[in-house]
């Protein structure tokens, strides 16, 4: 294939829980000036127009907060995933919270309605939580549960309103569109109870970061490919709450004991080498919970960088 890469820009954080990760394209970009100070040049990104200024009102919706206006980033998205795909581009999304990534499952599945979608969801958490379970009702511990259309009501704690329930029916979409067993954690740590009955009643496989050290990242990389064998087009989503906590500083939900920096670039590498990917996303990044000046979005940017490259050099091949 010869596919363009295309640098989709989310600026979005209704999803989080705390503020800042809207600037984390910002502080990448201020990053990359001391590794390659032309490569937003040479790369320009398309941003999405966002809708931040909810953030200036209350949420009266308690157990997915700001869903409205998720809702209407999902629809965004999934236009702008779609649309990029086919013009025949690689997407490369670079998003605030993890909530965009249900609305670019959303723009895989509208570009390629008829193909099996493998999802790789490299993350501290598994994003599995609905309206209906989410203790924090932060939506970005739910996009993967509107991609498997899962409103997991065996675990209810929550009385969702009616208008949070349209709006979640609206992003779940009239099919499903990942199966369970077409999905792969990578380094899921934190999870709540409601997200393990899910992982435990489909075997959702979850390669930890012990697993990860203790046969190699190569080992792994095979291991959820092969696992992955049926699916003709993949999408990798990576949180950079999978990397430790002293690697990312700046961002919302910090869990220890995850990723170094270099494992993390090899997981995403070894992945991306297969052909079937279509798409990839790096969210999370969070600037203002920075406190070592820009180490997040410089640590991101030595990932982004080379596995861009390495994508852009497959496809001159
Ligand atoms: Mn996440």
């Amino acid at each position: 294939m010869s596919r363009t890469l295309q640098i989709i820009g989310v600026t979005s954080e209704l999803g989080a829980g705390t503020r800042g990760s809207s600037l984390g394209l910002d502080a990448m970009q201020i990053a990359s000036l001391k590794v390659d100070r032309s490569f937003f040049l040479r790369h320009a990104e398309t941003r999405l127009d966002t809708v931040n200024h909810h953030l200036y009102q209350e949420t009266d919706l308690a157990y997915a907060k700001r869903l409205d206006g998720i809702a209407e980033m999902y629809g965004r998205i999934e236009a702008a995933v779609s649309n990029s795909l086919k013009n025949g581009s690689f997407p490369m999304i670079v998003a605030g919270d993890h909530s965009s990534a249900g609305g670019t499952i959303a723009g895989i599945k509208k570009a390629y309605p008829n193909k099996r979608l493998g999802v790789i969801w490299v993350d501290a958490h598994a994003d599995l939580h609905s309206p209906y379970t989410s203790p924090s009702g932060n939506v970005h511990g739910m996009p993967l549960a509107t991609a498997l259309s899962e409103d997991n009501l065996e675990c209810q704690n929550n009385q969702p309103e009616q208008e949070t329930i349209w709006h979640w029916n609206e992003m779940k979409g009239p099919n499903q569109r990942v199966q369970p067993q077409d999905l792969v954690f990578i380094g899921v740590r934190s999870t709540e109870t409601p997200e393990d009955v899910i992982m435990e009643k489909y075997e959702i496989p979850n390669f930890t970061v012990a697993e990860v050290r203790e046969k190699g990242v190569e080992a792994i990389v095979a291991e959820t490919l092969d696992y992955l064998k049926d699916c003709e087009i993949l999408y990798l989503s990576f949180d950079v709450d999978s990397m430790d906590p002293s690697i990312s500083v700046g961002t919302g939900t910090p869990v220890p004991d995850g990723f170094t920096e270099e494992e993390a670039r090899s997981i995403c590498s070894g992945l991306l080498k297969d052909p079937r990917f279509v798409c990839y996303e790096m969210v999370e990044i969070n600037p203002l919970l920075d406190d070592k000046g820009n180490a997040m979005a410089e640590a991101a940017f030595r990932i982004f960088k080379p596995i861009f490259e390495q994508v852009e050099a497959q496809e001159k091949d």
